[in-house]
């Protein structure tokens, strides 16, 4: 996407999220044409780049003309890792697991040792990684909670696209009552999708909303329900609270649910998507993570502190703000797009 459009959807968000007393203008970005767009490895790669730079490039530096890895390499290796956000628990574990492997003697050289760590990354990753089922319950039910402006109504619209596409039956619900625009928005990731948005007045209970829609959703027999809700209530204690009454109604209205508790986190605010995967999962029972803005970030590293210190599967990522920018998370695929 051009540089002067980022900015121009960026000023949006602005104005999105921003002050909830003024009527909204409500824009959402143009379709994406995936005929004339690059493959999603590409893509990924494309997204990741700046990551790449941060994390791969520095180690590059680092290890240039190194004739041998020791010790203080591995000391200067674990401030790239910290910068790079892959958090500070997960950095030192793979530092430990380095230490090991020199003992070992199989760290020679440069290659050897970014090869290590490219595995006991991916290692990680793949102890988490699940991607997401949605036909182990008919509806099944996705809640999607986060902070104000990381993508939960984008990331839900991208859902909607691809399962309405794969042929199932979607509802949305827009439970996020607290801002002005939060369900014409949605209502515009419905219409594209083709796909029923169950939403009422500006300042009604979020949990009537979600009643409603777990009712339309028994009716209509449908095979997906994903409920928005909101960012930003007046309190943080606030916010929590309406989360989990959300997930009472669901689970009273259909049992079972909800199936997913998906929890948006965006890769470019770094340690803060750290703060609030700890803040959400205490208060939540989150069961998956989608990390959204990938692309044009440099903290990718994220990924990696996230999955294994929170031992939550990342189930999706988002690289671009185009309705086919969310694919399934695959540890495989993102360390290849990383290392290479
Ligand atoms: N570059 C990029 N932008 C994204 C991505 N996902 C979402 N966005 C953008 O982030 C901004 C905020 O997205 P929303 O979906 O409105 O965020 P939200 O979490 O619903 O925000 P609230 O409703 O205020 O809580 C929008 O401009 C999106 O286009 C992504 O993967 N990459
Ligand atoms: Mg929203």
């Amino acid at each position: 996407m051009a540089e002067e459009q980022k900015g121009f959807f960026r000023g949006l968000m602005g104005k999105l999220v921003g002050g909830d007393a003024q009527p909204q203008e409500t824009v959402i970005p143009p379709a994406s044409e995936p005929e004339v767009r690059p493959g999603f490895f590409e893509r990924l790669k494309k997204g990741l780049s700046r990551t790449q730079e941060n994390l791969i490039g520095r180690i590059d530096t680092l290890l240039l003309g190194k004739k041998q890895i020791d010790a203080d390499t591995l000391e200067e290796l674990e401030e790239i890792l910290l910068t790079a956000d892959i958090g500070v628990a997960t950095s030192v574990e793979l530092i430990r697991a380095l230490e090991q492997r020199l003992k070992r003697n199989e760290l020679q050289d440069g290659e050897a040792l970014k090869r290590a760590l490219r595995e006991d990354i991916l290692a990680r990753l793949e102890k988490y990684a699940a991607p997401l089922d949605i036909n182990t319950s008919t509806p099944f039910v996705i809640v999607v909670i986060g902070v104000n402006g990381v993508g939960k109504t984008t990331t839900i619209g991208k859902l909607a696209n691809r399962y309405a596409m794969s042929g199932k039956r979607v509802l949305l619900a827009a439970a996020d009552t607290f801002r002005a625009a939060a369900a014409e928005q949605l209502e515009i990731w419905g219409e594209r999708a083709g796909v029923d948005v169950i939403r009422h007045q500006e300042g009604a209970d979020p949990s009537a909303v979600v009643f409603d829609a777990c009712k339309a959703a028994l009716a209509r027999q449908c095979d997906l329900l994903i409920i928005d809700t909101a960012g930003r209530l007046h309190t943080k204690v606030n916010l929590m609270e309406e989360m989990k009454k959300i997930r009472r109604v669901v689970g009273r209205e259909i049992p079972g649910a909800p199936h997913e508790t998906l929890l948006v986190l965006d890769a470019a605010t770094g340690q803060n998507a750290i703060s609030q995967a700890k803040l959400f999962k205490e208060a939540a029972e989150v069961s998956g993570v989608a990390l959204t803005k990938l692309d044009g970030s440099a903290k990718g590293g994220i990924v990696v502190a996230v999955s294994n210190e929170f031992q939550l599967p990342v189930r999706y990522i988002g690289v671009g703000e185009g309705v086919d920018d969310l694919r399934d998370f695959d540890p495989q695929q993102f360390v290849a797009a990383l290392f290479q």
